[in-house]
């Protein structure tokens, strides 16, 4: 199926004002910094969305394509690592659901076999969120679905008050990759100690390959992922009242093979006053803007993740090319 958000952007409530001044807090916050930066989860507004979407059709964006590839042919293999032969009800919490194009077909396959589960999908944007609520039951009737709008770590929380079922967690589309590696074994470990024994975790990880393929996919020939980056700039501009101006910020992308790091800056074009409200900022000609990390791993590396945050290995999954990995991870 194919998602047209634009659907539901008539549906689409204002941010209420607590997002809004985190939003504000969090963008003075990183563009006071000695080093400026800003938080990649603001990309996700109606625009970015779209844009994101954009991003994952482009041929040089190879994970969406390559994860596909898992939850389409490998479906029984995931079925049969999540149920184990458990016959118990379960729920499926899916962090930064987006389209859910990939969960799907795992979703669809769950059904098929009358296996029986409720669908917690949880993200940032209300605009996804409201989506899915309306779209999911068009296209697998008889699921049953409770969609959270909220950030992964406050969405899990009220999806375990909600839910005394045994877990299944999704954590796809190397949306991990968006924190730092020490970042990320915090963040899982948090997860580890939300779960009881026998849960289990499903975690999507964008694996270190050829470094010029992973730098042509955050720095495509079409430049979407240029727009999707100064969207950011955009949304500050409409939601908090600011004056940047976006043709004098340019897009750069960086791969380090060895730390496995992919970085996106916005570079000044030249030396500029920024206002935001009663803030003013100073950019120098040539100065970034860190904009989102997207962590690449290699097998051992993820091996060592699940180690270090409590996690036991029940199943790697790979595409056929090896550019992507699911891996489901255990709660002993
Ligand atoms: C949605 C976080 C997985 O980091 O690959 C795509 C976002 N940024 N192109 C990624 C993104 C630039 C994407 N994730």
């Amino acid at each position: 199926m194919k998602i047209e958000l634009n659907n539901t952007a008539d549906q689409l409530t204002y941010p209420n004002e607590i997002q809004v001044s985190q939003f504000y807090d969090d963008v003075i916050n990183g563009l006071s910094a000695p080093n400026k930066y800003l938080q990649s989860k603001y990309f996700y507004d109606v625009n970015g969305d779209k844009l994101f979407q954009r991003i994952m059709e482009l041929k040089d964006y190879y994970p969406t394509a390559a994860e596909m590839d898992i939850f389409s042919d490998k479906t029984d293999l995931l079925i049969s690592a999540i149920t184990a032969n458990n016959e118990e009800e379960f729920d499926i919490i899916e962090l930064g659901a987006g389209d859910a194009i990939k969960s799907q077909h795992l979703l669809k396959s769950l059904i098929k076999d009358k296996i029986s589960f409720t669908y917690i999908p949880i993200d940032i944007s209300k605009n996804i969120t409201d989506f899915l609520s309306i779209s999911l039951p068009v296209a697998i009737p008889d699921i049953k679905i409770e969609a959270i709008n909220a950030d992964y770590l406050s969405g899990l929380e009220i999806a375990l008050s909600r839910s005394t079922n045994k877990k299944i967690i999704l954590f796809l589309g190397g949306n991990i990759g968006n924190m730092e590696p020490h970042a990320a074994v915090q963040f899982c470990k948090e997860i580890q100690s939300s779960m009881a024994p026998g849960d289990k975790l499903i975690l999507g990880i964008d694996l270190k390959k050829n470094p010029k393929r992973i730098l042509s996919a955050y720095n495509d020939s079409t430049g979407v992922t240029k727009e999707f980056n100064l969207n950011l700039l955009t949304r500050i501009n409409t939601e908090l009242g600011a004056d940047f101006d976006t043709s004098s910020f340019d897009h750069y992308a960086s791969y380090d093979p060895i730390s496995g790091a992919c970085k996106s800056f916005l570079v000044s074009l030249k030396k500029q006053v920024v206002i935001i409200r009663n803030e003013v900022v100073n950019f120098e000609k040539n100065e970034v803007i860190f904009m989102e990390i997207s962590q690449k791993y290699s097998p051992n590396e993820i091996s060592h993740l699940a180690q270090l945050s409590g996690f036991k290995l029940t199943a790697a999954l790979y595409d056929g090319e090896h550019d992507f990995t699911d891996v489901v991870w255990t709660v002993e």
